[in-house]
């Protein structure tokens, strides 16, 4: 099986209504998301999806470098909801629970979710969600998420040493190599689904899901972000996507913005 993306099998899901109707593919782009914001610029429509082979600048948060080789699945898809910015930020648990569920449906793996973007197999991180809005005010005028799945390589042997303990790939999971083209499609239709379960129902109903897999919940970590190192009990994301921790002294505390790691 060819461990890379085949395009032509990526157009036209006819499984969904918007999501994946157009679909933007290169083999090599610096960042889907930064190209993806190019697309909404333009005004391309809601679920207009950008996906490349491989990225020379692909970044999390922060700037953070994400490391995107040949056999991962990396897009970017553009959503423009009705929301306000302060509630735009919502999308990162959406996508996470479309990508939580797919994984464990398809290849019957343990998946957890990690607060805030992470999702993980076997304790490992495979997946990393990136949500970037333009607002005009508190308007949303455009959200690109983007998702980046370590698929079909060996993390041993294309990412640095200090990320091969903490990283993983669905190929050093399953053993095997999978169809990228089918996951990208399964992907779009939960994503799809979640999305419209979000526009309808609101946040609760998404977050009890995302709430279901992260197993992190009840267990002292520590929180870490460019200002301050905090260690409490996880306790609860609360509606506004906060991480509720209670902390040494009892006190309970809401962070916004940080890396999750447990402590053992
Ligand atoms: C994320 O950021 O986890 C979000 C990653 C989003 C990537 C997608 S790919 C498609 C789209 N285009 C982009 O340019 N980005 C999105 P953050 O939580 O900040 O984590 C970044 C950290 O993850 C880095 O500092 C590394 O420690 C680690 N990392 C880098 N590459 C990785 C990989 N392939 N697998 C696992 N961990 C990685």
């Amino acid at each position: 099986m060819s461990p890379k993306i085949k395009p032509d099998k990526l157009q036209e899901n006819p499984r969904t209504k918007r999501f994946g109707k157009k679909v933007f593919f290169k083999h090599k782009v610096s960042s889907t998301n930064e190209w993806a914001k190019e697309l909404a610029k333009l005004g391309a429509q809601e679920g207009t999806v950008a996906v490349a082979e491989t990225q020379t600048a692909g970044h999390g948060r922060l700037n953070r470098e994400w490391i995107s080789p040949e056999g991962g699945l990396w897009f970017s898809i553009i959503l423009r909801p009705k929301a306000l910015a302060s509630k735009a930020i919502q999308l990162v648990f959406v996508v996470g629970v479309a990508v939580a569920e797919v994984l464990r449906r398809r290849f019957r793996v343990k998946v957890e979710t990690k607060w805030p973007n992470d999702v993980l197999v076997n304790g490992k991180k495979v997946c990393g969600i990136l949500v970037e809005m333009n607002t005009t005010r508190e308007e949303v005028n455009y959200v690109v998420t983007g998702i980046g799945i370590n698929a079909n390589f060996d993390v041993r042997k294309v990412l640095p040493r200090q990320l091969r303990e903490v990283a993983t790939s669905l190929e050093n999971e399953l053993g095997r190599k999978i169809r990228l083209e089918k996951l990208f499609n399964a992907l779009l239709e939960n994503l799809e689904r979640t999305y419209d379960l979000y526009t309808v129902k609101g946040f609760t109903p998404v977050l009890q899901i995302w709430k279901k897999y992260a197993n992190f919940l009840g267990h002292k970590v520590e929180v870490s972000n460019q200002e301050e190192k905090i260690t409490g009990l996880a306790l609860d994301v609360d509606d506004e996507g906060a991480l509720v921790l209670k902390l040494e002294d009892g006190r309970a505390r809401r962070v916004f913005i940080g890396d999750v790691s447990l402590c053992v």
